[in-house]
């Protein structure tokens, strides 16, 4: 069996997205997410001018083999762009063999180790009231777990709080929004947020939150303490990550479980944190950390440390990889929850996709391969359109994290 072509297909309907579709001379085809927000067009030329050449006459059946062709060929190993790209080819291939063996990619990793994938939802206010409304409106569509981000008083935007209230798109125009940040203002205010969270719908709903990497590790560590009497099921990404012994400084003074890796491409990334169990859960992707292949070892040595995982599911992550990411969740056995930002009509037209949500869970459905198509005359109508993500400044004017 030979792979006979494979093309990069660049679209935006609502956001830009970047697929791989991979054909075979058998005419079963797989498709893989590409798409890393505010650098599209950097992976798709890595694969249409670097990778897709490779792969002509390859036999589409030996993921393993091709994941280090790819990966220790690069010589230039590991980051974003490389890994989005091997990661894409590598899940349309698992697509594929899914297919070939006419069984949903979950029986291929090794079966349901559960009867479906809980999610969480993003809710998000301009201020407290209105935060406490939309967990409402989260809780009366079934969901159990929600993410809750509001307005900070003294800032005119934070991360998370827009308008979109079932799906959020921070990449908002074509050349980077400068936003304002201060920590000060965000601590005092956080706490009050879940304070009134907890006072409104008691200790029943699982309450999560995304500091987005803004903090230094003290300041991380007095926000897990203050957050303790509410009883998070994670605080996200409270400080950057590139330092994995910050993590430490954390660890010493909050028991506040810790969540981190959405921006990881590779289990180098997350080593030191999960070999001595500075996080709680781990949020690398299908997309972003290598695909299937090696998110299934990032996922096994976690397994090793009591660490769950907690995929990365945004809205600029595409149908593709989320089909992709809910088969590994109900195979997975050290499975925590999964991200579940919706995407547009148009988006969800141009993929279309066998997953469904129920009551709080997203289940992947039975149909061979990951589930999840394109429908490509569609996708043409989509023309790419240059979008950046935000910078952060302190108000000194210093450039800060955003
Ligand atoms: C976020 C993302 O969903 C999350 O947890 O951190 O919204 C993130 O900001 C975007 O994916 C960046 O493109
Ligand atoms: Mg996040």
């Amino acid at each position: 069996m030979k792979i006979t072509a494979a093309k990069v297909i660049v679209t935006c309907p609502g956001r830009n997205f970047v697929t791989v579709k991979i054909e075979t001379d058998e005419g079963v085809h797989g498709i893989g997410d590409a798409t890393l927000n505010g650098r599209e067009l950097a992976v798709a030329s890595y694969l249409e001018d670097h990778l897709i050449p490779c792969l002509i006459g390859r036999d589409p059946r030996q993921s393993e083999d091709i994941w280090h062709y790819l990966y220790r060929g690069a010589y230039w190993r590991r980051g974003p762009v490389t890994m989005s790209a091997i990661a894409a080819i590598d899940t349309a291939l698992w697509d594929i063999k899914a297919k070939l063996a006419d069984m949903p990619l979950y029986q291929l990793l090794g079966g349901a180790s559960r009867s479906g994938v809980m999610v969480y939802g993003h809710a998000n206010g301009r201020d407290i009231e209105e935060a406490c409304d939309e967990v409402a409106r989260y809780r009366e569509m079934g969901y159990h777990a929600i993410r809750a981000q509001c307005g900070i008083p003294g800032l005119d935007s934070t991360y998370g709080v827009s308008g979109d209230k079932l799906f959020y798109e921070p990449a908002d125009a074509d050349l980077p929004t400068e936003n304002v940040w201060s920590t000060e203002h965000y601590l005092r205010h956080v706490p009050k947020l879940f304070e009134a969270l907890r006072d409104r719908f008691g200790f029943e709903p699982h309450l999560l939150h995304d500091v987005h990497h803004r903090l230094t590790p003290i300041e991380a560590a007095r926000l897990g303490k203050d957050l303790e009497p509410y009883r998070l099921f994670w605080l996200e990404d409270a400080v950057p990550a590139e330092n994995q012994e910050a993590f430490r400084t954390i660890r010493q003074h909050t028991t506040t479980p810790l969540a981190v890796g959405e921006v990881f491409n590779s289990l180098w990334d997350c080593k030191t944190l999960i070999e001595e169990g500075l996080v709680d859960y781990i949020r690398a992707t299908v997309v972003h950390a290598g695909g299937v292949t090696h998110l299934r070892r990032i996922a096994d040595l976690a397994a090793l440390n009591h660490v769950r995982t907690g995929c990365h599911g945004a809205t600029d992550l595409s149908p593709v990889c989320m089909g992709a990411a809910l088969h590994f969740d109900l195979w997975v056995p050290n499975f925590g929850i999964q991200e579940y930002m919706r995407h547009t009509e148009e988006t969800d037209a141009v993929f279309p996709h066998a997953y469904t949500f129920e009551n709080g869970y997203l289940y992947p459905g039975e149909a061979p391969g990951h589930g999840v198509d394109i429908d490509e005359d569609l996708a043409a109508k989509y023309p790419y359109q240059r979008a950046y993500l935000p910078v952060n400044r302190l108000r000194d004017g210093t450039i800060w994290h955003w």
